[in-house]
């Protein structure tokens, strides 16, 4: 059963720390992106850390491999402890996000098909397989992968064994928690949870699904 991944996209500083607080107890882990880091700065990871869950940081790191290691290393220095990036800038970039995570004793994700209807204009046709073994070539922990497909989430597990598989789409983008977290390891829920009446009671919800059944 999965771990419940809460992404935390809310651009005002006090209110993105209230909701994960609140929430903290019915999560797994926590994964911030663009929208909070880039109002409140890295240094909300540090923050964020005092709930005492690990902390993925959702920037899809895209670059060649020296920049790859530029931005990386200070993702892991900031306290994070996982690192998305994406698969299709080929090996050298990927291995080297995942030299970064793996020094500094992190994960690395590497997306391999997205969850959004225009997801499969480019990741199709092969591609998002290729990916998906590169991946795990390249040395990744896991890979993102679709909860609004979960016949396509079925397809990528076959390219990657045991290794994680990270599901964003639930709720607001339409895929079913339910009919996906027996495939995957983690499911990551956005807007489902923050801009819900209440939160703490919308992470709850998917107690039934967790793992550990913390909650
Ligand atoms: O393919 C992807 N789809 C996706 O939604 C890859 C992602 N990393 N995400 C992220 O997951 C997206 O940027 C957001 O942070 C989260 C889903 O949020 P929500 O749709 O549940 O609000």
């Amino acid at each position: 059963m999965p771990d419940l991944i809460l992404a935390l996209d809310i651009k005002e500083k006090k209110k993105a720390l209230a909701v994960a607080h609140a929430c903290a107890p019915h999560l797994d882990a926590i994964k911030i992106g663009y929208p909070l880091v880039l109002s409140a700065g890295l240094s909300i990871a540090g923050e964020l850390k005092k709930e005492g869950l690990p902390l993925i940081a959702d920037f899809k790191v895209a670059d060649i491999p020296n920049t790859d290691t530029l931005i990386c290393d200070q993702v892991f220095a900031a306290g994070f402890s996982g690192i998305i990036c994406h698969g299709f800038t080929g090996m050298d970039s990927m291995k080297a996000c995942v030299a970064s995570a793996h020094a500094h004793k992190g994960e690395c994700f590497v997306v391999a098909e997205m969850s959004h209807p225009g997801g499969k204009e480019f990741f199709s046709g092969g591609i998002p397989e290729q990916i998906a073994g590169n991946a795990i070539i390249a040395g990744a922990d896991g890979i993102i992968a679709p909860a609004t497909r979960p016949d396509r989430v079925r397809v990528l597990r076959g390219f990657i064994g045991d290794k994680k598989i990270l599901s964003p789409g639930i709720g607001t983008q339409g895929g079913d928690a339910d009919a996906i977290a027996t495939l995957v390891d983690g499911i990551i829920v956005g807007r489902s949870i923050y801009d819900a009446p209440d939160p703490a009671a919308a992470a709850q919800s998917y107690a039934h699904l967790r793992r550990d059944r913390k909650a």
